[in-house]
């Protein structure tokens, strides 16, 4: 059985409490359950952190075993050289979502530090993007 991560950076723990408008209302809890009905062929797990280091933890943690993961950064995707290592550095396939399209958004989210290191991305497409970025990692 395929083993998927979905790591979910800072804020994202606020899903569907506030800024429905530009996140939706679902709290991610909620659709990982979802998820995990959609793919019952696949190990799926879910980690959250505010915290940088321990998002770097995680990949270094899981990232020799795990056949993908679906990273949604939050900001330290426009910050972070140290998470781009941390993918650079691990074997296990990221793809990069995000829920909003940043290109839509402050020039200050049209940069992606990690872009270069992940193996694709899905913008824009609300959470629907992890179904298909777990889709996506299947076909690898
Ligand atoms: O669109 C995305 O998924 C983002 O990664 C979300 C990040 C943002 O910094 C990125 O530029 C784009 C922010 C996550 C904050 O999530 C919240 C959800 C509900 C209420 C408040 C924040």
């Amino acid at each position: 059985m395929k083993e998927i991560h979905i790591i979910n950076g800072p804020n994202l723990n606020l899903l569907g409490r506030r800024q429905p408008e530009i996140y939706g209302s679902q709290t991610f809890e909620a659709y990982f359950a979802t998820l995990q009905a959609a793919f019952p062929q696949v190990r799926l797990h879910y980690f959250q952190s505010n915290h940088e280091g321990a998002l770097l933890d995680y990949i270094h943690e899981h990232g020799f075993r795990a056949d993908g993961f679906v990273l949604n950064a939050g900001a330290y995707t426009h910050t972070s050289i140290a998470l781009a290592d941390a993918i650079a550095g691990v074997k296990t396939p990221v793809i990069e979502v995000h829920i909003s399209n940043v290109y839509a958004r402050e020039s200050f989210r049209h940069h992606s530090f990690i872009a270069a290191v992940c193996k694709g991305a899905i913008v824009g497409l609300g959470l629907r993007g992890y179904a298909l970025a777990i889709t996506a990692l299947l076909d690898e």
